[in-house]
């Protein structure tokens, strides 16, 4: 049995079991006809094609979005594309729709003339080709990646117009494939006193991060060159990017071209002007690399309309220190839990989907999801987030998400 799947089995408890419940009688009593009469008839269908589109009722756009709070702006001006969760559903984010950061816009690079370079404190400096990874041996994982200003919109107060797009729309989660950190690192013989290297990326922003080479990471990290099964898509680094699972988006670094080892961080303006957490005393943290325990609700979430009795309840739930744990879930606002169950797989470092029955009683209420990881870290109620951290702050957000619904069944964004 795969690693993954023995812990799950241990605890089936609260994967889904398929029976037909309280869900199954509630929607049997609302689905109408036992003929397929009203139907259109069936007929020709359209030409095959060389790649397949969406279908013309479905319409998913991720939203371009400024500075926070600034939304509908000219493209030219975007500085996030944000995933559209209150659409989708499964683990997976479409390729497409997966959230895009990116400080220069996205450079157009030709793979046959792009070069990585990885020297500094090794014995052998070397040049690879796009062609040169593709020959070395791959892994494949499927990952999250979380920009750290995911939530920043709550920070100091709720715009109860939001939608979880817009809460919650950069973080993403795709299987990438390309070369373990440490087969390269093994090629350009890595000095034993090198415990930091600084990747570098290939657009007009030169976006670069010092990252220590801890176990860990020196286990996890990979330079990827596929995204769900193909080539990585322009927007998310091609043709190649680091993945650091777990980690910071920003240290994801997009179009990489350079690899290099050294003894100490090298104190990048990305490091020290911008990727830091200005704390409650006026202090700044530097180097907070690892995303925290999140989730949040997807389904029902801002600016929908739900109706009394039965409602399903779903959401994402994610940790950069491993696999959840357990996703609980309250209807009353934060007074009593119940236990959600997710859905396989469920993986380290990748968002899993939770669900939950609900029979709403048509009263004003508030609904919220808290989660707990393998390693013990729960998900901080917004309160105690907020004592912790002070309003200063902007990255790093992951205080329990709240959707309060009124007496017409509106779920409206709020701090708690
Ligand atoms: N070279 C480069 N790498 C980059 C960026 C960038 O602007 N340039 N943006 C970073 C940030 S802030 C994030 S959150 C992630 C976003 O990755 P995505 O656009 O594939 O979601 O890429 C990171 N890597
Ligand atoms: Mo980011």
């Amino acid at each position: 049995m795969p690693e993954e799947f023995r812990d799950e089995v241990l605890s089936r408890r609260w994967f889904l079991t398929a029976t037909a419940g309280a869900a199954g009688a509630a929607i049997a009593s609302t689905a109408s006809a036992e003929t397929l009469a009203d139907v259109p008839d069936r007929g020709p269908g359209a030409d095959l094609s060389a790649h397949s589109e969406r279908s013309r009722f479905a319409k998913l756009d991720r939203i371009p979005e400024s500075t926070p709070g600034k939304r509908n702006i000219d493209p030219s001006d975007a500085i996030n594309s944000k995933t559209p969760h209150q659409k989708l559903v499964g683990n997976i984010t479409p390729t497409d729709l997966h959230y895009e950061r990116s400080h220069s816009g996205v450079p157009d690079i030709d793979p046959s003339q792009h070069r990585l370079l990885i020297h500094g404190m090794v014995g052998r400096p070397l040049v690879f080709s796009v062609d040169d990874l593709k020959r070395m041996p791959s892994v494949t994982r499927i990952v999250f990646i979380e920009c750290t200003g995911n939530g920043w919109e709550n920070w100091k107060k709720a715009d109860p117009d939001l939608t979880v797009q817009n809460t919650h729309g950069l973080v993403s989660t795709n299987e990438w494939t390309g070369v373990p950190l440490k087969f390269l690192v093994d090629l350009v013989a890595k000095d034993k006193g090198a415990n930091w290297m600084l990747a570098e990326g290939g657009d007009g922003a030169g976006v670069d991060r010092s990252i220590p080479l801890t176990d860990e990471i020196m286990e996890e990290a990979f330079v990827a060159y596929g995204q769900n099964g193909e080539p990585l898509r322009p927007a998310h680094g091609f043709p190649m990017r680091l993945l650091m699972p777990g980690f910071e988006g920003n240290l994801n670094i997009k179009w990489l071209r350079r690899l290099k080892f050294g003894a100490a961080p090298w104190m990048t303006r990305w490091e020290t002007a911008r990727y830091t957490q200005l704390l409650a005393d006026g202090k700044a943290r530097q180097f907070q690399f690892r995303m925290e325990t999140n989730s949040v609700i997807t389904q029902p979430s801002g600016m929908m309309q739900i109706q009394p009795g039965y409602n399903r309840i779903s959401g994402l739930a994610w940790s950069g220190h491993g696999k959840i744990a357990k996703v609980e879930i309250s209807t009353d606002g934060a007074k009593t839990w119940k236990q959600a169950q997710l859905t396989l797989p469920l993986l380290s470092k990748a968002q899993v989907r939770f669900q939950m029955d609900w029979d709403w009683d048509g009263k004003p209420t508030k609904i919220v999801s808290r989660s707990t990881d393998e390693k013990g870290n729960v998900q901080p109620d917004r309160a105690s987030f907020i004592a912790a951290m002070g309003t200063n702050a902007l990255f790093h957000y992951n205080a329990q998400q709240t959707w309060s619904i009124d007496e017409a069944g509106r779920v409206r964004n709020v701090l708690a």
